[in-house]
């Protein structure tokens, strides 16, 4: 199983959209591990996004992000991180396909509505960076043997 953190921004959480996008995950069959409604710090938006430093939507992106609260969200499952991503949809909400968030709720490119960890590194370290160790639940829906088939031992 994988972990992936999942960050519903300002806009999403200004919209009344959070019920709407936590839904599509719990519908998909990811779980969730952790869970925070919060403004992020600067700082700490900073950090997140400091592989976007020098470029020339860093500092909106920043003050987008630290503007209003997100709800945080560690969702769990087997290829998590690339699931979500399909379920975000391209970057800027005017490009992203129908049936995906993005494209279903956004057509801004600044205002994207969700963030999602784009690889298995990004994903340790923002889980890292917004969840201390022991905030993450592990925990077995009673649905996952019907999610999964788990007949072999392990999640197919
Ligand atoms: P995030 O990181 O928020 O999940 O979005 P993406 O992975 O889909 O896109 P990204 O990292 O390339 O961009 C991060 C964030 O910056 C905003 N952005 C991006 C922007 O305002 N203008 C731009 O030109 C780009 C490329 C939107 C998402």
């Amino acid at each position: 199983m994988e972990r992936t953190l999942i960050i519903f921004k300002p806009d999403a959480v200004q919209r009344g959209l959070c019920g709407e996008i936590l839904s599509r995950f719990e519908k998909k069959g990811l779980q969730i591990a952790g869970m925070k409604f919060m403004k992020i710090p600067r700082e700490l938006a900073e950090t997140h996004y400091a592989p976007h430093k020098g470029k020339p939507f860093y500092d909106g992106l920043v003050r987008f992000m630290t503007s209003s609260p997100v709800v945080v969200v560690a969702f769990e499952g087997k290829g998590a991180i690339e699931i979500s991503r399909k379920m975000m949809g391209a970057t800027f909400g005017f490009k992203a396909e129908a049936g995906t968030i993005r494209g279903d709720y956004g057509v801004s490119s600044a205002f994207n509505l969700i963030h999602g960890s784009d690889s298995p590194e990004s994903a340790q370290r923002e889980l890292g960076l917004f969840f201390k160790s022991g905030e993450l639940v592990d925990w077995t829906p009673t649905m996952q043997s019907w999610v999964y088939d788990m007949s072999k031992g392990s999640p197919e």
